[in-house]
């Protein structure tokens, strides 16, 4: 354990106290339509619904990424030569360790910095790694994408960011262009970007993966209230809310609602913020963009991050991108 721990190194993103003051918790919950921000889906308990999540027979995107992965880990690995990885919302790792794989029989220096909002679960991943890996060195950064991005430790080599899951389908186009302007600020000329993303495709099949048989997207859905009731000493009544999750044509999104079913009035009270919430109001906690390539390849351009390769599944559905700047 001692000779693990020295290989562990830990880092509490500070400001993490100052985002938990929830001035755009506040901000979404005042616009019309009301929104949350999708990180309150992430606590410890949203992020093992959400591995539940990647197992379901509807959920395409894991599984089909995970596959892209296994098949060019090793090519990706010699692409870019020994790096230290840095992967925002790491979860548990899972797909990572393809890569740490591909990565360990060549890089004898390996690192790897794994950044989320979940801290108990980056603690659980990081000690599972370490045991995995003999001589892995572990950076765990607790805290928010844009935290991290702006404290990361000084880079030491050559550097490659990993960002997953189609997460950066989350962001809004204008918060994906400050996003990307932070990747770029964090990363040096020659340092590599690998991104996952899910793409356009027949919307039934992608309505379908967002409105599981089980319910366990809607359990994930509805867990970011009970979040936020015990963060914040919250009164939402989470069995009078519907999940509702429908594509977007106009914007080629997936978006989670929840639905209200009766008149409530709701009190944060650590905020000391109260609303009130009509019959048939709606709560919108995630967006889930679905991407076209070429938009995607220029988009990524603007930032000075160049698609040295894209590899997809035989179906199209998703793409991993790997950008050098
Ligand atoms: C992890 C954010 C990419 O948007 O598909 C899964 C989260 N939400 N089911 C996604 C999610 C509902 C997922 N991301």
């Amino acid at each position: 354990v001692k000779q693990e721990c020295s290989r562990l190194n830990w880092i509490n993103l500070d400001a993490l106290e100052a985002v938990d003051q929830a001035d755009d918790l506040i901000a979404g919950l005042k616009q019309t339509p009301k929104t949350l921000p999708c990180r309150y889906l992430y606590d410890d308990r949203g992020s093992a619904l959400f591995e539940k999540i990647c197992d379901l027979p509807e959920y395409y995107p894991t599984r089909t990424e995970q596959a892209i992965l296994e098949q060019n880990a090793s090519a990706i690995a010699q692409m870019t030569g020994s790096c230290e990885l840095i992967e925002l919302g790491s979860g548990s790792s899972r797909k990572t360790h393809l890569l740490l794989e591909a990565y360990s029989q060549t890089d004898q220096s390996l690192s790897y910095c794994p950044v989320d909002v979940s801290t108990g679960l980056l603690r659980t991943t990081a000690l599972q790694l370490l045991h995995h890996y003999p001589t892995l060195q572990v950076c765990g950064l607790a805290g928010t994408y844009e935290q991290a991005l702006a404290q990361l430790p000084p880079a030491t080599r050559r550097r490659m960011l990993i960002f997953l899951g189609s997460t950066l389908g989350n962001l809004n186009p204008q918060d994906c262009d400050r996003f990307l302007t932070q990747v770029q600020s964090a990363l040096q000329p020659g340092d590599f970007f690998l991104v996952g993303v899910d793409l356009q495709k027949d919307v039934d099949l992608i309505e379908t993966a967002y409105n599981d048989a089980q319910g366990v997207t809607a359990a994930f859905n509805l867990n970011a209230l009970k979040h936020l009731n015990q963060q914040f000493e919250g009164n939402f009544r989470l069995n009078q809310f519907a999940h509702w999750a429908f594509y977007n044509p106009v914007d080629h999104q997936i978006e989670m609602h929840l639905f209200n079913l009766r008149p409530q009035f709701i009190f944060l009270r650590t905020l000391n913020f109260a609303i009130e919430l009509q019959i048939g109001e709606t709560i919108r906690t995630e967006i889930s963009r679905k991407f076209y390539l070429p938009t995607l390849i220029s988009t990524l351009e603007r930032h000075d991050l160049r698609s040295l390769q894209v590899w997809t599944d035989p179906n199209r559905w998703f793409a991993l991108l790997l950008c050098q700047r």
